[in-house]
């Protein structure tokens, strides 16, 4: 870990990039939030961007609408200094190539210091300078000691942001990556401001009609394979026109089937309209998702993992199990 190094890099820095995985999810938004109000309070000139739309469950994190690339700004536009000149760029929560889609070719021809903050066991080396601890729960409490070690100052609405990245990746204390550390920095948050209840509700009493709509039909799907033990779920594109959810409405849908007491390992697919199969996997055991993942150009942790997987469904599923019957 090398926090001087960050630091050094942060300091001498006037204008920085700062983005995250694409799909973003709790903790992604969360250290992005986080950065943008930390280093903007030391009057840095901070511009986040985002490589898909934040999920609706996430918005009350940003006081502003992050641009997205591809929507309010293209390539082409971003390669031509279309968002600014800047003097370093911070990737947050990954540290793939393949969860950076289009912004990879812009990093190729960048000519600038790249810093990665990540908890990500699969790395690409992308950082100059790497905060890389796969034995965090959540990328949100690296950034937590990274502004603890700068002695950058809290605020409600870090403690906030960086509250919601802990809790989401931790499913709300509830997988097996919740440690002392998760507590101990929840706790400080907590003293720094944060409303868990509050929190609470903007994260999970917050479905709108479609995604509720959306996870009964997956519900629908699920099937029990391999004595009880792995659940399958799917949706389809039919599935998103008729109940009017968008792709971020699956965030955290998998993780319904966990209800069942013999499940410990799941997979949820979903079909693209370009033909192929997004595939999420989670394990509630020692199946190890993140190496199934793997072997289809994937990645993740060992409890959570995705990939795509050529379709149709059938065929995506297939592959998967597999893959799972081997590890069982
Ligand atoms: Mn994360």
């Amino acid at each position: 870990m090398d926090f001087r190094k960050a630091v050094e890099l942060i300091s001498k820095s006037e204008s920085i990039l700062l983005t995250c995985h694409d799909k973003p999810d709790g903790d992604a938004c969360g250290c992005i939030v986080a950065l943008c109000e930390a280093l903007g309070a030391l009057g840095k000139n901070v511009k986040p961007l985002l490589l898909s739309p934040v999920p609706g469950w996430y918005e009350f994190l940003f006081s502003k609408k992050a641009p997205v690339l591809g929507e309010d700004i293209q390539l082409g536009e971003l390669i031509a200094g279309g968002l600014g000149e800047f003097d370093v760029i911070v990737i947050v929560d990954t540290n793939s190539t393949n969860q950076l889609p289009k912004f990879d070719e812009y990093l190729k021809q960048a000519d600038v210091p790249v810093l990665v903050i990540d908890h990500h066991v699969t790395a690409d080396g992308l950082g100059d300078v790497e905060l890389s601890d796969s034995t965090a729960a959540a990328t949100g409490l690296i950034v937590l000691d990274l502004l603890k070690y700068a002695g950058w100052p809290m605020t409600e609405r870090i403690a906030e942001a960086l509250f919601v990245a802990t809790a989401t990746d931790t499913g709300w204390f509830q997988f097996s990556n919740t440690d002392s550390r998760v507590h101990r920095a929840c706790a400080e948050l907590i003293d720094a401001g944060v409303k868990p209840t509050q929190i609470y509700d903007n994260l999970y009493h917050n479905f709108s009609h479609s995604r509720f709509k959306l996870m009964a039909a997956m519900l629908g799907t699920m099937e029990l394979h391999l004595g009880g033990v792995y659940a399958v779920m799917h949706v389809t594109q039919q599935d998103f026109e008729r109940t009017g959810a968008s792709r971020s409405d699956t965030e955290n849908l998998i993780n319904e089937c966990n209800r069942i007491g013999t499940v410990k390992a799941s997979a949820l697919f979903t079909g693209l309209k370009d033909g192929r199969v997004r595939c999420s996997l989670r394990s509630r055991s020692d199946i190890e998702v993140n190496r199934i993942a793997g072997k289809f150009g994937g990645g993740g942790h060992k409890m959570a993992a995705g990939t795509f997987l050529p379709g149709p469904l059938d065929n995506a599923k297939q592959l998967i199990m597999a893959e799972m019957k081997k590890q069982l």
